[in-house]
């Protein structure tokens, strides 16, 4: 039997997305993602002055609007020609490090427990605990939101296992909000840093901002070690199908990234075919075949056959999976493949790898983080005067990363204008329609996909959120 489930629009993601898949005998056959909305960033920075792009790219994402601002200042600096002093390369890796895993947090505990825990269970508690009991009184107050699941038989279920997890729930949303706290010290505001500009960081770093990042950073990592890295394994345990559901083609590519110490903690490169190979600009083309835009880049809502607002980003022509996953596979990083080991899990996409590997990478980046704590040097120059009022022409390119995947800013300007912007960003690769023959990263990750609870389709929730999709800035 054959039959069409529409998910519209796809809820505990952030932006408005639409899933449609094919399943017959209770398996996914075919799948068409497509993001909602245009926006229009790239369009609406044309003409402007090159610097407005540091404030104007962060608008794209709620989310993730400090990781804009990083990838749009690499460009500038490129196009200025004038690079940040080694402080000011500390700095941002500080805020895109707290960015990174707080973001993770609040993804795994806030966007998808839901898909893995039955939290009605939690009803049932008669306990003293504080985090459980506020839950408790939310869940209560929001029941029909949490009851769509009764069908779905292998939810986790135990009560003290599922008692542990959902005791860290609003535990995660409080240490993301200190980690934007964190952001905003450095980065002078949170949402939307402004302090971050191309050469450098213009921030007055005093000891005091240094010891607040550092006790938000030992909350962060105790909260990793403690809590989500346990968590995680715990989920994956649980859920040893999906290190086989949500495969993608098997490409990844990730940027060389976390570089202020010198050596980076994520390497560069692109997996393709079975061997990595180093990352070109050149090999980056972006489709429009299912697309609502012309070839020139143009939005065009009725063009027919299309689909999707996101465009489709391809890699010598082939979808590549971007994302933490990316750039633990790249970097053949020790850590996550010990954790894969202890799961006894392949080591390739699949949804539950995804998860694993975020944990996996917060606890490698906060090593990294502790090390630009030492390496700063209270009184060195964060920050090289940029001319603003040179009548600049050129190109730059950003190549950087966000905590769904790794991101490309480019901007082309004559006399002082901005005459083309662009953004290659992570939900973008991973979220396109098909092109080029080929289906987009997360349709193709569908295929398979057992269906075996409903019309709620969950298992196809898990396999999305695996991604941690951003409609908002797939679209930008
Ligand atoms: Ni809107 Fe973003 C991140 C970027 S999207 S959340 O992380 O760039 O893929």
């Amino acid at each position: 039997m054959s039959k069409t489930i529409a998910i519209e629009p796809l809820t505990r993601i952030e932006g408005h997305l639409k899933v449609e898949t094919q399943v017959e005998n209770s398996r996914v056959t075919n799948a068409f993602i497509s993001g909602q909305m245009f926006r229009g960033f790239e369009k609406f920075l044309e003409n402007r002055h090159p610097i407005d792009a540091a404030r104007i790219a962060q608008r794209v994402c709620g989310v993730c609007h400090e990781v804009h601002g990083v990838a749009s200042v690499l460009a500038l600096e490129e196009l200025y020609s004038k690079p940040s002093p080694k402080n000011g390369h500390i700095l941002r890796d500080m805020i895109l490090g707290l960015h990174l895993i707080t973001d993770h947090f609040l993804h795994f505990y806030t966007l998808c427990l839901p898909d893995f825990i039955d939290f009605t269970q939690i009803l049932n508690y008669k306990g003293n605990d504080t985090e459980i009991n506020s839950l408790k009184s939310w869940v209560a107050s929001t029941k029909p939101a949490f009851v769509l699941k009764r069908n779905a038989g292998n939810y986790i279920t135990h009560t003290p296992t599922a008692l542990n997890i959902m005791a860290n729930y609003f535990k995660a949303l409080k240490i993301r909000s200190k980690g934007a706290a964190g952001i905003a010290i450095i980065g002078a505001k949170a949402p939307f840093s402004h302090a971050v500009l191309p050469g450098g960081i213009t921030t007055d770093i005093t000891p005091d901002k240094l010891m607040y990042y550092h006790n938000v950073l030992e909350e962060v990592r105790q909260f990793t070690v403690n809590c989500y890295i346990p968590d995680v394994m715990t989920v994956a345990k649980h859920f040893k199908d999906y290190f086989n559901i949500g495969v993608s083609h098997g490409n990844f590519y990730a940027n060389k990234t976390f570089t202020a110490l010198g050596k980076p903690v994520f390497e560069g490169g692109v997996f393709l075919n079975g061997r990595t190979e180093p990352f070109s600009m050149a090999n980056v083309k972006e489709f429009v075949d299912n697309s609502f835009y012309d070839s020139n880049g143009n939005p065009n809502p009725k063009k027919k056959g299309a689909y999707s607002w996101v465009k489709a980003p391809r890699y010598k022509g082939e979808p590549v999976e971007v994302g933490p996953l990316a750039r633990v596979i790249i970097s053949d990083t020790p850590y996550f493949k010990n954790l894969m080991k202890t799961l006894n899990a392949p080591v390739k996409s699949s949804t539950m790898a995804r998860h694993v590997a975020r944990a996996a990478e917060s606890r490698v980046l906060l090593d990294h983080m502790y090390g630009l704590l030492d390496a700063y040097r209270i009184g060195d120059p964060t920050i090289n005067q940029v001319d603003f009022s040179k009548k600049v022409s050129g190109k730059g390119t950003g190549l950087s990363l966000a905590a769904r995947g790794d991101l490309i800013h480019q901007v082309e300007a004559s006399g002082g204008k901005i005459t083309r912007y662009n953004m290659i960003v992570p939900s973008t690769w991973n979220f396109s329609p098909a092109a080029n023959g080929k289906r987009g990263v997360v349709e193709q990750s569908l295929v398979g996909t057992p269906v075996a609870y409903g019309e709620d389709a969950i298992e196809v929730g898990r396999v999305i959120r695996s991604y941690d999709p951003c409609t908002a800035c797939s679209v930008h």
